[in-house]
């Protein structure tokens, strides 16, 4: 087994605990489908307790790190080079209509770096993580990009429609973080999206860097508005000119 940071372990602990309550509630959301009211306020719920698992649980390990997360916004605390930016359910429409396609995203920013990243799908109990400098991991195992460098035999991923003169493969799965993650492990060759929130995509931006994958330039500093394309290494130059209006 590789080693890690406490930080990463704090993560990992966190994202455990929290995943029991999101499994528990998916399994109720099936039942809720079919009821009046339906599944959407449960699920913001889910999302709410969710997010204050991690919160709790980062904030006991290390009380004075800053917050980034989808339900609270911005948290300043006394540290404020280190930012903890949370998505405690990524993919929630998925969820919502009992898709068993979403994650909980944690990632760790330090000064204007990302160093730390977990996705954890806890349906597939597939947890996705990478530091810097340290490779990216699949459950224990080392994960790298795809090496496929002809277009026609990529498959991609996007976040909404988009067309091409040829079109490439494209799917659209509804869940930023693990189109990302996904791409560092080999499964997409190349992913792209506008209009994201950086907890969206914080944790995949680390994880498709260790496994070796390409991106485009990210301001960290800007929380909306996020564009992202990553692709492995390979097709990263044919990719980006496909992608060129985009
Ligand atoms: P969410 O599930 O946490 O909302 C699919 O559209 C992906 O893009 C999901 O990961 C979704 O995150 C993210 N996303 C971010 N902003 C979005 C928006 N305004 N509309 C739809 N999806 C959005
Ligand atoms: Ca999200």
């Amino acid at each position: 087994m590789n080693s890690i940071s406490a930080n990463l372990n704090i993560m990992i602990k966190a994202s455990e605990k929290a995943s029991k309550i999101l499994i528990k509630d998916f399994g109720e959301i099936e039942k809720l489908q079919v009821s009046r009211k339906g599944p959407k306020d449960f699920v913001t719920n889910s999302d709410l307790k969710t997010e204050k698992i991690i919160i709790e649980e980062l904030k006991k390990a290390r009380p004075n790190y800053s917050i980034l997360s989808e339900e609270e916004g911005i948290e300043n605390n006394k540290d404020k080079n280190n930012t903890w930016v949370i998505d405690p359910i990524d993919g929630t429409l998925n969820y919502l209509h009992g898709v068993p396609h979403f994650a909980i995203s944690i990632a760790l920013k330090s000064h204007d770096q990302i160093i730390a990243g977990l996705i954890y799908d806890p349906i597939k109990d597939e947890m996705f993580y990478a530091e810097k400098n340290n490779g990216a991991y699949l459950n224990n195992q080392r994960i790298k990009v795809s090496k496929r460098n002809k277009i026609d035999d990529c498959l991609f991923v996007a976040g909404s429609k988009i067309s091409f003169d040829k079109d490439p493969l494209i799917r659209i799965s509804g869940c930023a973080a693990l189109d990302m993650a996904y791409v560092a492990a080999g499964r997409y060759d190349g992913y792209f999206q506008k209009n994201l929130n950086l907890w969206d995509v914080a944790a995949g931006i680390i994880i498709v860097q260790e496994a070796g994958g390409i991106l485009n330039e990210i301001n960290l500093s800007s929380i909306n508005d996020v564009k992202i394309i990553a692709s492995n290494n390979s097709i990263s130059n044919k990719f980006i000119e496909k992608l060129k209006n985009f």
